[in-house]
């Protein structure tokens, strides 16, 4: 049986997919409808307590979390496709370093610059506060300066290889280039490497 994602086709569920596609394992994309409230369902609470997509079943086994599911894939399915997780014991504390990078200092405000300019409006019925936008787009931009000196020393965020921490950036980073800015695009190196990220994305539908 291959692994179920139950997902949509939002930031975190791309992620898992993308991970899956680099490990070449196959894969069941079921839909949930994010949109009308079925993730807070009890028979979907049951699975994901916190009422978030996505999850995965893998012949019984629940996970949730996304990063967490990324690495349980990356660990199972070591000896096919991109490697995603270094074995050298100082390459692998680069990554955590990196992976640690990205949830303390790109995840807050690239997430609080799309919640404004995408979900809200979109999902919520609130109107974008352009204030608030733009000032996360400024703590995001600070962090990326640094990104853009780090990534002319090297190919990845952890080093020459393509890791989990690379592709952690793709929820976010790829909706904060939807949201209209030019954070990746302006900066060459950057966007050298999100065009790497992005080229393992797979569309989904509903
Ligand atoms: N930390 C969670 C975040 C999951 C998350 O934010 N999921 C969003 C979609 S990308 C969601 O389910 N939103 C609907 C909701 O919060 O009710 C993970 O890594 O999986």
């Amino acid at each position: 049986m291959v692994i179920k994602v139950y997902g949509a086709p939002t930031a975190w569920t791309q992620l898992v997919i993308c991970v899956l596609e680099e490990k070449k394992v196959p894969y069941d994309y079921i839909f949930v409808d994010i949109f009308n409230g079925e993730q807070k369902s009890p028979e979907f609470l049951e699975k994901q307590p916190f009422g978030q997509t996505p999850y995965i079943d893998d012949e019984g086994f629940i996970l949730y979390e996304s990063r967490a599911i990324a690495i349980y894939i990356a660990t199972k399915y070591v000896d096919q496709g991109t490697p995603l997780i270094p074995s050298d014991i100082k390459a692998q504390a680069l990554f955590h370093q990196a992976a640690s990078v990205e949830v303390s200092r790109f995840n807050g405000p690239a997430l609080a610059a799309a919640m404004e300019k995408l979900y809200n409006p979109v999902y919520n019925g609130l109107e974008c506060d352009q204030a608030v936008f733009e000032k996360n787009v400024a703590q995001l931009g600070l962090k990326l300066d640094v990104y853009e000196r780090v990534l002319a020393k090297q190919k990845y965020v952890a080093g020459d290889e393509l890791t989990l921490a690379d592709l952690y950036h793709l929820p976010y980073g790829r909706l904060v280039g939807i949201a209209g800015t030019d954070l990746m695009t302006s900066r060459p190196n950057v966007n050298r490497c999100a065009v790497r990220i992005l080229s393992g994305m797979v569309i989904l539908n509903n």
